[in-house]
This record gives C-alpha cells, structure tokens and sequence, in this order.
C-alpha cells in the first residue's frame, strides 16, 4: 500500500484529492492548521474524515513540515497549501509570499534531507501567465499580476529547479480555476451559487460583485484533482497545464446560476461593489491541455453547464437542510 502525505487536506482540492486516493487504496495522511473553530467540514462533508491521518503543519513553519513528513514517510507528496485567494493577496502580501512562495521552498528541503525518493506535486496555478494574450500552454511566458501569481511563479521554479539540481521527481500542475460544491464561499463562483440559494430561500436580498466582465476558464476540482496524481504516475516528471480549453464570463455564470435557482433577471438583485475590484485583474484566462491529453491521458469530463447545475443544486439543498447560527 502507499503511502501520500497531502499539504493543504482541509481545503476543496485537499479533500476531492484524498477521497480519489482512498479510492486507489492509499493510506492517506494531511496536514491542517491550528484554528480556533473546526476545520474539517470538508472532509465529514464527503465522509472521509475518519479514513485519514490528520498531522498539525504550518508551511510558515519548517520543523512542522519536517515531522509531517517523518511521521508519514510518503512515497508521494501533494502540496495544494496555500494562501490561494488572489484578492487577500493585495492586502496581505508579504504572508502570501511567505506561505504560497518560501512555503514550497521549505517543503522542497524538508524532501530534500529526509525523502528524496519521494515524488512531488506543486499547485502551480493560471494565475501566473497575468497579462500574457493569447491561449496558454507549458511554454507561454509568466506575467504575473497579483502578488500571488508572483509567489507562485517563485514555487513553479523553485519546484523545477529542485527537480533539475537534486534529482526530486518533481511536477507541476498549472491549473486553471476549478470549481465545485465544496469551493471557499470568497471565490466567485461559489458566492454566486451560496449567495443565490440563499436568495431564493429569503435570507439574503442583494448579491454584490466585482467585475462581471472578466473571463475564466472554468472545470470541475473532482476531474482535476485525477490529473495530480496522472502526473506522478508518469517515468519521468514533468510540468502540465490543466484546462478545458474554453473560458466564460463572470456575467454568463452568473445568468446560468441565476437560471438554475429559478430567480428571473439577475439585474433585480445584483449590486456591483467597487470594494471587490482589485488593483489589477485578468481579463481572460483560456488554457490549452494538449500536453496533457496527449502524454498522460487527462481530459476535462463536466462541462460548463453541468458545474454551474451541479453547485446551484447543491447550495439550495444546503440552504434547505440548514439554518446557520453563530
Ligand atoms: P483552498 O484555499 O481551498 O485550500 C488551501 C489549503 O491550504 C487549505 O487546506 C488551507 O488550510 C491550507 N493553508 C493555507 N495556509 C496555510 C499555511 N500557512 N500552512 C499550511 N496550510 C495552509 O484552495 P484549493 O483547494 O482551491 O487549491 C489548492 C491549491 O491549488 C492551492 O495551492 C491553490 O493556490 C492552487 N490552485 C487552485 C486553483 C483552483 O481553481 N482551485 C487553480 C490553480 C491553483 P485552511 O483550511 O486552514 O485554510
Ligand atoms: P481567481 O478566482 O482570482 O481566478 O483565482 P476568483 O473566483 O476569486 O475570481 C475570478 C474572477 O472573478 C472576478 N470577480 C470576483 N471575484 C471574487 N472573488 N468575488 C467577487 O465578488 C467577484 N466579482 C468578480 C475576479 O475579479 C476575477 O477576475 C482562483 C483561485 O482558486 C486561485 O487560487 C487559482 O490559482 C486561480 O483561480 C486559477
């Protein structure tokens, strides 16, 4: 049986990612931070709570890396830890550099001096290419433009070199936005969907956003996370982008969720909110997977439509089964 030791289990991918390697039959470890509230809804969402080793880590913190690492002893390791969301990064900057930047870093050594053998995935992320025109793939040029997509860029390349210097079998998933039920309620598409059911049942009147204009390039977390561990399946390690191949606006998905929810116009009930724009954004991000198709086998199976369905269905269930009291 082998063993995957998984930075970042507590979060969507963490937790669609664990679940797939149970189903291969891993023993599956995962690190999670002290909080002072609960943080594992995700995985007692998905039942797969108690089929995990949960090991305390911070990636601000090496000898807590270290010992994640020493008391799972992984043949594979995933980090998917990160301060991932692009607007909290123009206002904390530095820690998002510390954590999504040097956290890899910090990772890569601990691998370095305790697991050499053990094979290495990095969230690498669309975010990077920034102000790069044009359809992306593994040899488009990184223009960054957030402090995220600058500290990403800085774990891609810390990834690679250690893969070039050291030997790590190292691989990195540039992926593009992927979404789900289980998608943080800060990023667009699953405020929209969260927001929306809670319209449709009355506890909500107004739906405020940012810009509606900008374009992604939107899967589903569950057929990505399948691409993680291709990756580290393959002889030799690699980099790969991870797409659809087809982007869509924010405005598109919100009137298809708005559809979904059996809500009318969205004009009646949406406000634009000068708060949520961010110093610099992308407009379009449409990446091509070729590679991917073409050496590990990886295509995206749910389309568009079905992820809008499928998150817009969910939220209204949640809505429905509960009421939230602080
Ligand atoms: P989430 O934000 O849902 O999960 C991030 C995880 O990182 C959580 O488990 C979080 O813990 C953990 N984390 C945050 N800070 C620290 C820290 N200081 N030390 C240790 N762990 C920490 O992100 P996703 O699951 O959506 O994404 C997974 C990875 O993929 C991230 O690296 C993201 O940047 C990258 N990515 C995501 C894409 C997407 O569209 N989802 C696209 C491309 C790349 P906690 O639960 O306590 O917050
Ligand atoms: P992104 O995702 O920045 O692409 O990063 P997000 O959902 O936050 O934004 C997508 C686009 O929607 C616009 N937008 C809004 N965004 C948010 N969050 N809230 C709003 O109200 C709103 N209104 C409009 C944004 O300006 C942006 O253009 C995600 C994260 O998962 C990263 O970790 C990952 O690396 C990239 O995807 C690929």
């Amino acid at each position: 049986m082998k063993n995957a030791l998984i930075f970042g289990l507590t979060g969507q991918d963490g937790t669609y990612l664990a679940k797939f390697l149970l189903d291969k039959g891993y023993n599956v470890s995962g690190t999670f931070r002290r909080t002072s509230h609960k943080c594992f809804e995700r995985l007692e969402e998905i039942s797969i709570f108690d089929k995990v080793t949960t090991i305390k880590a911070d990636l601000a913190d090496y000898g807590s890396i270290q010992s994640a690492i020493k008391k799972s002893m992984p043949d594979e390791i995933y980090n998917l830890a990160a301060q991932s969301f692009v607007g909290a990064s123009f206002q904390q900057p530095i820690l998002t550099s510390d954590i999504t930047g040097l956290g890899v870093l910090r990772i890569l050594e601990a691998v370095k001096e305790n697991t050499p053998d053990a094979k290495f995935y990095q969230a690498s992320s669309s975010e990077m290419y920034g102000n790069y025109i044009g359809i992306k793939n593994e040899e488009s040029p990184f223009i960054p433009r957030s402090p995220y997509g600058v500290a990403k860029v800085f774990a891609h390349n810390i990834s690679n070199h250690y893969r070039e210097a050291y030997n790590i079998f190292a691989c990195c998933g540039i992926l593009f936005n992927h979404e789900s039920p289980l998608r943080g309620l800060e990023f667009v598409t699953r405020k929209i969907s969260w927001t929306l059911a809670e319209i449709k049942l009355g506890k909500q009147k107004k739906l405020k956003l940012g810009n509606i204009y900008a374009k992604r390039d939107w899967g589903f977390a569950g057929d990505y996370v399948e691409a993680m561990w291709m990756m580290l399946q393959q002889k030799n390690p690699d980099d790969y982008v991870i797409a659809t191949g087809e982007s869509h606006s924010v405005e598109e998905f919100l009137t298809l969720a708005t559809d979904y929810a059996g809500l009318g116009d969205w004009h009646d009930f949406v406000e634009i909110d000068q708060s949520v724009m961010r110093p610099t954004d992308i407009e379009d991000l449409v990446g091509d997977a070729s590679k991917a198709k073409e050496k590990i086998g990886w295509k995206s199976k749910t389309s568009f439509k079905e992820l809008v369905k499928k998150m817009v269905e969910h939220d209204i269930e949640y809505h429905k089964s509960h009421s939230l009291s602080f």
